[in-house]
């Protein structure tokens, strides 16, 4: 476990191998109802790497025409995301120490080429509460900076089965994840590899 004054915290093998596995299912038979998307960049509409969709009341997502935002249904099928496993709500009551329970979990998969490039999350109102992230399958280096864009970084492997909260400053940091290892873990079922799943669990509304 990594923890700094910031506020992060990186709590490794947080799930065990059956508790990943039970969490997999409980993923995948949400998205079999709301399929992976391909998000695209606002105004230019370049596509991102990273294939996505959510779970609970809302979820965050970006295409050409609408810019990044928060949404109650899915881009695609147009029903509502599906429910929040109670196995993620019972992970931030656990770990989040926010009273309220999360409104959002984004799922992303990440393929053998797939990268996310240093960003903020700064589409929430709920600017305080912190953010809950769980890894799933291939391992993945994070990249973790600060509050300035040009500030300096350090890289953190996540591995399946690890959880990290961004509480505090830390929240309002920049991240990124720089690459997969693909067929670093056997957990995905075989039509998901090699790839990984992050889910993100948030508030968005105050
Ligand atoms: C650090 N996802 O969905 S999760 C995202 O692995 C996102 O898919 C990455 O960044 C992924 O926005 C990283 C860990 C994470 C999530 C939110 C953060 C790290 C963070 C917010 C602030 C600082
Ligand atoms: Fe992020």
């Amino acid at each position: 476990m990594i923890e700094t004054a910031d506020g992060f915290r990186l709590l490794t093998g947080y799930f065990d191998r059956d508790a990943q596995t039970r969490l997999v299912s409980d993923v995948l038979e949400r998205v079999a109802r709301a399929p992976l998307y391909q998000p695209a960049m606002p105004r230019t509409g370049k596509p991102l790497s990273v294939r996505m969709t959510n779970l609970g009341p809302l979820g965050w997502m970006t295409d050409k025409a609408g810019g990044y935002r928060y949404q109650d249904h899915h881009p695609v099928t147009g029903n509502p995301w599906p429910d929040m496993p109670d196995s993620l709500l019972d992970l931030w009551g656990a770990v989040s120490g926010w009273p309220d329970p999360p409104q959002a979990c984004l799922v992303n998969w990440y393929g053998p080429d797939a990268r996310m490039g240093l960003h903020v999350d700064a589409d929430e109102d709920a600017r305080e509460a912190p953010v809950v992230s769980v890894s799933l399958g291939d391992t993945a280096r994070f990249r973790l900076g600060g509050p300035e864009r040009k500030g300096s970084t350090q890289s953190v492997r996540l591995h399946s089965g690890d959880v990290v909260v961004l509480g505090g400053a830390s929240r309002h940091f920049h991240h990124g994840v720089d690459r997969i290892y693909p067929e670093s873990s056997t957990l995905l079922p075989e039509d998901w590899r090699p790839g990984r799943i992050n889910l993100t669990l948030r508030r968005v509304r105050d």
